[in-house]
């Protein structure tokens, strides 16, 4: 379910208007507010994550307010292929057109792409292709069953190792090759647009706009804006020297892979009862109700926020404390608190200290640990201030840990410190390290 790529509404919640605004995981693990805090901060509205005044204002305006950006996207993450021959195979086909019709038809929808890129499309008829496409009614193996006649003609999967391109029409349509029922030829063309990676075009003349129009097929080309926007991932057919040069992402990194055994963090902490993981520009949410994990972007979460040293939730006056080098910022919920940022030697660290590796607030003493190198900072959150007698040496203080801590957290009682792809769970009154886990045990991979 979370690989289908799907379309975020943006006016869902209005009666009158349905309108698709930017792209993105859909079936994810969103939740309604985490919905409302993208639009909000899309919109540039205050980051609340609930439907105030001002936010149901824009959401009443013709088309959320939304006006400038009117052509082609791609989905989150910029999924592509990563090579220009790409196989497709038909397994189960309509009843509704002959196959060499179906695979004419098909064939046709794909040459539109390979046309003015350069990908190359091969025909399979056995074995596992890169688009696998099928007719199918009903429930078909992917969670996303179809809907009887009418509704959702088709749907498909955007680029990427499994179901990615796979291509799936709902066999309760009637599959035309005219302008009756569902044309084949016009749906196949949209979807196959999905599954190259192209998501939901604002223009209304895109092949990718959201509306279904009846083409004429033949002499049909791909509009413009898509074929902009496919030739922005693949480049322009021919021409070598006029492909696009590999254009500078807005996430240039690769993502981390959260189950490989050598993942480590750069932060941790517990918020509002969920679990949260650091790395890179990227977080990891781990729900304490479903055990699911989601990923962001840190700033789409707390704004300004690109990487972070440590981060803490002080919960008695809720806020939570982002650490990036010698300054820190303070959240409520995703609300930036104003003042901020401010240095860290509010907290009473000489100038010396230059970043924090981590930090973890002890419920059960009201005292935050700071981990700076080898040594470890203990400040009293109640009174304000660094305690006396800090900083200490880590492995004196909390023994079976290791020396050095690069992310720390409390979790239904226990302390957790990370060092590299390891870390210990500890029991604070007992002053006990108990055992060594991996990371990724947090990260729902088995
Ligand atoms: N199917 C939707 C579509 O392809 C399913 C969908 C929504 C989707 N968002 C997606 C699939 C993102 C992949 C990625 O848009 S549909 C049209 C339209 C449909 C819709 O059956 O509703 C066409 C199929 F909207 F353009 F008319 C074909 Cl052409
Ligand atoms: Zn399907
Ligand atoms: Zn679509």
């Amino acid at each position: 379910l979370k690989h289908i790529q799907a379309v975020l509404l943006c006016c869902f919640l209005t009666r009158t208007r349905f309108f698709t605004i930017f792209p993105d995981y859909s079936f994810s693990l969103d939740s309604f507010e985490d919905t409302l805090r993208k639009m909000q901060e899309f919109f540039g509205l205050e980051v609340t994550g609930q439907l105030d005044s001002n936010t149901l204002e824009v959401m009443d305006r013709p088309r959320c307010g939304f006006t400038d950006v009117t052509r082609y996207s791609h989905f989150e993450g910029r999924p592509k292929w990563d090579k220009s021959i790409i196989t497709y195979r038909v397994t189960d086909y309509t009843t509704d057109l002959s196959h060499r019709e179906v695979d004419t038809v098909l064939a046709k929808a794909l040459k539109l792409y390979s046309d003015v890129t350069p990908l190359v499309f091969k025909k399979i008829d056995s074995g596992t292709a890169d688009i696998m496409i099928k007719f199918k009614a009903a429930a078909h193996g992917d969670f996303s069953p179809f809907d009887g006649p009418q509704g959702v003609l088709a749907h498909a999967f955007s680029p990427g190792e499994g179901h990615g391109g796979d291509t799936h029409f709902d066999e309760d349509e009637t599959w035309t090759q005219t302008s009756e029922g569902s044309n084949l030829f016009v749906v196949a063309a949209h979807e196959f647009g999905h599954a190259l990676g192209l998501a939901h075009s604002q223009l209304q003349t895109a092949l990718m706009y959201p509306t279904y129009q009846y083409v004429n097929p033949s002499g049909y080309k791909l509009p413009d804006d898509d074929k902009k926007g496919v030739q922005a991932l693949y480049g322009v057919r021919g021409t070598p020297d006029s492909r696009p040069k590999p254009q500078p992402r807005p996430t240039s990194e690769p993502l981390p892979d959260r189950c490989d055994r050598n993942f480590n963090f750069d932060a941790a902490t517990l918020i509002q009862g969920n679990l949260y993981f650091f790395k890179d520009g990227n977080v990891w949410k781990k729900s304490s109700s479903w055990g699911g994990i989601s990923m962001k972007k840190i700033s789409s979460v707390w704004a300004g926020i690109d990487k972070v040293d440590a981060v803490y939730e002080y919960k008695t006056n809720n806020v939570v404390r982002i650490f990036k080098g010698n300054q820190y910022r303070s959240f409520r919920g995703n609300a930036a608190l104003p003042g901020f940022p401010k240095s860290i030697s509010h907290f009473g660290f000489p100038s010396s200290v230059t970043k924090v590796d981590a930090a973890v607030h002890v419920s059960f003493t009201s005292k935050t640990l700071f981990f700076v190198n080898n040594k470890l900072w203990s400040y009293d959150e109640r009174r304000g201030r660094m305690d006396r007698g800090y900083p200490k040496f880590i492995h004196r203080e909390l023994p079976g840990i290791g020396s050095r801590v690069d992310a720390a957290f409390e979790n239904r009682g226990y302390l957790y410190f990370t060092n590299g792809p390891r870390q210990t769970e500890y029991h604070y009154s007992r002053r006990r390290a108990l055992r060594k886990l991996l990371n990724n045990r947090w990260m729902d991979c088995e």
